[in-house]
């Protein structure tokens, strides 16, 4: 059995059910299984799998995250090249510091740059990925042949107890590195934009969306995103269903979509806050958000053209950047779009989402202005639990 297929089959047996993943020659078995079993019941666990080809590492961290608020056990299947760019989100969201939400992942990592390595350019990062990952807390153990496994059961066991681990995997160079056959000829289709210019004047605040979109919805969850978002959803209604994300800039959507794709056994929507600059730090994982549309989520993007919790400085969607048309080059469903800047549409928009299958994107053009409202009184990890808690009860009333 080949080293990558034991953890696998580990991974399982723990009940890790919720897989992201980007490619190293060296993994890339694991992740054609983990594409071919996407949405099928493993014999040893109760939910089905869920697999996510991840376009950038980071975005994988508030996956997870998301879908552990969600009930699942998460595990990202890497090149140890990627870590550098996951060390925010890693610290902010999975390590066991202050101010971390203290989310426990797993993280798969072909170890590259080692003895034997004939590129160059891994060494930097393979060098320093056992210390990056002591950076953020991740506990970790190198194997190589499958006798080696023995640490990294032990690590599951911490895995399980809320620790957040990391298991090194080292190439076996005795065998050609593996490819996929290529496809050769295929037909791609080259999809047109076709958002039309538009010319609005915003005249909602962030305050005056929030406060209607509160006033309008039942039991929804709601993932709002880092900043002024965040204290204004608090100042105006505060609720055990709000997930108030206080770092990760540009993953509120990420996060929400791990949640979402994680909460389909209940009939209760997702509403997600992501801000224009957020977006535009992130947008390359839209096209996650498009591959995968799940019914259950509407983003609804607070564009005021300005990073706004920072001071106002403008951002490119100020002028330069339609995020709609963006989000629809992701490949985002053009009829679930929606740019909105009156009151009325937004409530219009709203109850349709509320009430059909998405997913929806709203994109408001909202003013600069935002409200003097106090910072959050309570740690993210109360946070977390409220929510968690939240959810719960919403699957025992579904089921009762
Ligand atoms: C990675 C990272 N870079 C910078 C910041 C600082 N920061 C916090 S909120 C924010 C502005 C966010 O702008 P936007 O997403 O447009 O939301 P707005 O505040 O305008 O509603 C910035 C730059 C941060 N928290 N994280
Ligand atoms: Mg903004």
């Amino acid at each position: 059995m080949e080293l990558y297929d034991e953890i696998f089959h580990m991974c399982s047996e723990h009940e890790i059910t919720f897989y992201s993943t980007l490619p190293c020659s060296h993994n890339l078995k694991l992740i054609q299984k983990l594409e071919e079993l996407d949405g099928k019941m493993l014999e040893n666990t109760t939910k089905p799998l869920i697999h996510i080809p991840l376009v950038r590492e980071e975005s994988g961290i508030s996956l997870s995250a998301g879908a552990y608020l969600g009930g699942r056990k998460t595990a990202i299947v890497i090149q140890s090249q990627g870590l550098g760019n996951m060390v925010t989100l890693m610290l902010s969201l999975n390590s066991q510091l202050e101010g971390s939400y203290k989310i426990p992942n797993l993280l798969i990592i072909s170890h590259r740059g080692l003895e034997g390595e004939k590129i160059n350019a891994q060494k930097p990062v393979g060098l320093k990925s056992k210390e990056i990952l002591d950076l953020v807390g991740y506990k970790h153990c190198s194997v190589k042949h499958i006798s080696d496994l023995q640490k990294f059961q032990e690590l599951l066991g911490a895995y399980d107890r809320g620790q957040s681990i990391a298991v090194l995997v080292e190439p076996d160079r005795s065998k050609p590195a593996y490819r996929i056959e290529p496809m050769s000829s295929i037909t791609r289709t080259l999809k047109e934009n076709s958002i039309p210019e538009k010319k609005v004047k915003a005249s909602l605040t962030r305050h005056k969306v929030i406060s209607e979109i509160t006033n309008h919805i039942g039991n929804e969850f709601i993932v709002s995103n880092i900043g002024h978002p965040s204290r204004e959803l608090y100042s105006i209604k505060d609720r055990a269903q709000n997930f108030y994300l206080t770092s990760c800039l540009g993953h509120s959507y990420t996060l929400a979509l791990g949640l979402a794709l994680s909460l389909n056994d209940i009939d209760q929507k997702v509403i997600c806050f992501e801000g224009d600059g957020g977006l535009l730090m992130n947008s390359g994982s839209l096209s996650i958000l498009a591959h995968k549309k799940p019914k259950n989520l509407i983003v609804i993007l607070l564009d005021n053209g300005v990073w706004g919790t920072t001071g106002n400085t403008t951002t490119y969607a100020l002028n330069n950047v339609n995020l709609s048309s963006v989000a629809q080059a992701f490949g985002f469903p053009k009829a679930n779009i929606k740019i909105i800047f009156k009151k009325e549409s937004l409530v219009e928009c709203l109850k349709y989402a509320l009430s059909n299958d998405g997913p929806f994107l709203f994109h408001v053009i909202i003013t600069d202005e935002y409200q003097d409202v106090p910072i959050l009184p309570f740690s993210v990890v109360e946070i977390k639990n409220r929510f968690m808690r939240s959810i719960e009860d919403t699957r025992l009333s579904n089921i009762s």
